[in-house]
């Protein structure tokens, strides 16, 4: 049972926006204790497929790749709506929705695409009972951190940073909202011995994306031409994706994703941490990951 340790209200930019609770000591974005009894109540079906990832590791990307495959391909089907309205976030409240995304969840028709960053010892039990298939990316964390430090830039519901090097102390301590990444990857690694799950890794998509989505392909099940993994591969490129307004996030409010500071679609590339760390952060950051991974068969590219 999920310990509940505090309830804390407190953002700086727009303190009504964003609720955290941490559960297990990990800090949730979640409305309330309430709501936080009806996500993990969530009756999952079988034919659920669950998207889970730790945050800025590449979840909208992940998140066109498995609806065009659902769609067979059918560009224009994926571009029906903002991806932030197609698939649910299991446990978000999103400012400009009026409903929370789990009762937007419960109302859709199977089978449901259902994103998440929980991490994976806090994921509602009736997604294990079911048995649901579940896709995991993971990033390297030092882009991940980077990626992060410039979401909070933009996105008005998450606090105020003074600078990157704030942003790191709380990363490495696993004090950013959804925790520690190295216990998010590390959790979700030992839970694919045991349940469907295929883990990817961002790095990998990018080097060869045609490869990745042909692993996906096999986990679902699915048969598509290889036109059709062409245009996937195409319709998913970061240079498509950021030009595509119902994937670059340019529809969300701009009180609510102030594209002006940063994009969303950002970089998209891996090693852009080179760019921001100093030698001395990457160093300390070299030492940390080393104690933290020590006895992980979790390996991410050490050049990156
Ligand atoms: S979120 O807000 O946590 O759900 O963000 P998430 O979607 O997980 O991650 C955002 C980062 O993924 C990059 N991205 C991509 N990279 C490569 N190719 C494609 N198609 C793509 N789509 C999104 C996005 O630019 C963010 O990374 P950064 O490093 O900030 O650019």
């Amino acid at each position: 049972m999920a310990k509940i340790e505090k309830n804390v209200p407190t953002m700086e930019k727009e303190p009504e926006l964003l609720n955290v609770l941490e559960v297990d000591g990990v800090p949730l974005p979640v409305l309330s204790k309430e709501w936080w009894d009806k996500i993990c109540n969530f009756q999952a079906k079988p034919d659920d497929l669950i998207l889970a990832t730790y945050p800025k590791s590449g979840t909208h990307w992940m998140q066109e790749i498995l609806d065009m495959i659902q769609n067979n391909g059918d560009v224009e089907k994926c571009k029906t709506d903002h991806s932030l309205h197609r698939h649910p976030f299991l446990e978000l409240k999103f400012p400009h929705k009026e409903k929370p995304d789990l009762e937007i969840a419960l109302e859709m028709s199977s089978p449901r695409l259902i994103k998440t960053h929980l991490p994976s010892h806090l994921i509602p039990p009736s997604i294990w009972k079911e048995n649901c298939k579940i896709v995991y990316v993971a990033r390297n964390p030092k882009d991940c951190l980077v990626s992060y430090y410039h979401f909070h830039r933009m996105a008005s519901f998450l606090p105020d940073l003074q600078n990157l090097e704030e942003f790191y102390e709380k990363f490495i301590l696993g004090k950013v909202l959804y925790g520690s990444w190295f216990d998010h990857v590390k959790g979700w690694w030992a839970a694919k011995d045991t349940h469907r799950i295929l883990y990817l890794f961002y790095e990998d998509i990018k080097k060869n994306p045609k490869h990745e989505i042909h692993k996906v392909l096999e986990f679902l099940d699915k048969t598509v031409s290889e036109d059709v993994v062409n245009k996937i591969v195409h319709h998913t490129s970061f240079d498509v994706m950021k030009d595509n307004p119902m994937a670059n996030h340019t529809a969300v409010p701009s009180h609510i994703f102030n594209h002006s500071i940063s994009k969303f679609m950002r970089k998209g590339m891996p090693g852009d941490w080179k760019n921001h760390f100093t030698v001395a952060m990457n160093e300390n950051f070299d030492k940390h990951y080393e104690k933290k991974m020590a006895r992980s068969t979790l390996n991410f590219c050490p050049d990156i």
